[in-house]
């Protein structure tokens, strides 16, 4: 059915979820009303983040607000916004949070579901304060333990497990980004209605961009190889202008651009300290729902030896090398790589 442009302009997530609902037979509204929820808390956050300049102008110290209420750093108001939006839904039995060291069990009062909850609340936090764009990242899981409540090794499931993932990027405009397994949609969120609506249907990823993103002054870090395949990038080659280097320094913002317009984004392990790989993206909260939604948009995630999604996570706060993008990309870097033995890298 042709979609007209009213009905376009109009299609909400509300209504993309009851119409993807219809399509899983057997589906019991759950997953729906667990994503209607989260799309609740991100309106939440969108309002406090695009007001967050305003902390100082409006005489609100960071200690308390106009109404005496402590004002909290954002990413701890981001996580306890989803807390309390999805701890009493009854589609929930555990969440996890990149802000909490521990599983987050849901409430005692109130029913529990089949689901699991992982979401860093506000990645690259730390860009609020000049004005950069950050984001919310989320990946659901299904219980796979005995008994009502989740426990930790439901946490730790490869990325393959994943029922969904996504992320919201709070940038010039609010925009979440997800899939199900069934392409991945982008919906922006339009503040005069308060309603997300489709703007990127079945978004995909350019097989190969001109884009890279690095952290340059990583170099002396890098193992040679990968020094040699980002040197390789700044020369031109087959006729080809050298890629440019967009790096934001906020992940779901440099994700987001690459998704969009292609390319390759890279946060290797700190290879010339075998001992201290030091690698730094988590697996659980940021590496594997980027790579659910770049593979469904056609593109790759790995460490530079093996695929993200197929990483038996074993811990909640595991940080892993991230490679991702375009998928012509991310395999000419793999190729570089070959022959490089290398520290075990996860930790
Ligand atoms: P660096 C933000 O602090 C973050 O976790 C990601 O959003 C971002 O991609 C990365 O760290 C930036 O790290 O070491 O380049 O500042």
């Amino acid at each position: 059915m042709t979609e007209s442009p009213m009905s376009q302009s109009t299609y909400t997530i509300g209504r993309h979820l009851m119409e993807q609902q219809k399509s899983f037979a057997g589906s019991t509204g759950h997953f729906t009303s667990l994503m209607w929820d989260l799309t609740i808390a991100f309106k939440v956050i969108s309002t406090e983040v695009n007001k967050a300049g305003l902390v100082d102008v409006l005489g609100l110290t960071g200690e308390t607000n106009v109404h005496g209420e402590g004002v909290k750093k954002l990413d701890i108001f981001a996580h306890d916004t989803i807390f309390k939006c999805m701890d009493h839904g009854g589609h929930l039995c555990l969440m996890a949070s990149e802000e909490s060291p521990d599983i987050l069990p849901i409430p005692a009062k109130f029913e529990k579901g089949e689901y699991i909850l992982l979401f860093d609340p506000l990645d690259g936090s730390s860009n609020i304060d000049v004005n950069v764009s950050v984001g919310s990242i989320f990946s659901i899981l299904r219980k796979k333990s005995e008994g009502p409540d989740g426990r930790l090794e439901d946490c730790l499931q490869p990325g393959t497990e994943q029922v969904a993932a996504g992320y919201v990027v709070y940038g010039s405009s609010t925009m979440l980004v997800y899939t199900s397994g069934e392409g991945v949609h982008g919906f922006t969120l339009d503040p005069s209605i308060g309603e997300f609506l489709l703007s990127h249907p079945n978004m995909k990823i350019p097989e190969r961009g001109s884009v890279y993103s690095i952290n340059e002054g990583n170099h002396d870090h890098w193992d040679e190889r990968t020094q040699e395949y980002i040197q390789s990038l700044k020369n031109s080659r087959d006729g080809n202008k050298p890629y440019s280097l967009r790096y934001i320094g906020s992940l779901v913002a440099d994700f987001h651009r690459n998704l969009l317009q292609g390319g390759i984004f890279l946060y290797p392990a700190n290879y010339q300290d075998p001992d201290n790989p030091r690698p730094k993206l988590r697996l659980l909260y940021e590496a594997n729902p980027l790579a659910f939604i770049v593979e469904q948009a056609g593109g790759q995630a790995s460490t530079g030896h093996e695929r993200i999604m197929e990483i038996q996570p074993t811990s909640l706060h595991q940080k892993i090398p991230l490679i991702i993008g375009s998928g012509k990309d991310v395999e000419a870097y793999e190729t570089s790589l070959q022959g490089v033995i290398t520290p075990n890298t996860s930790q």
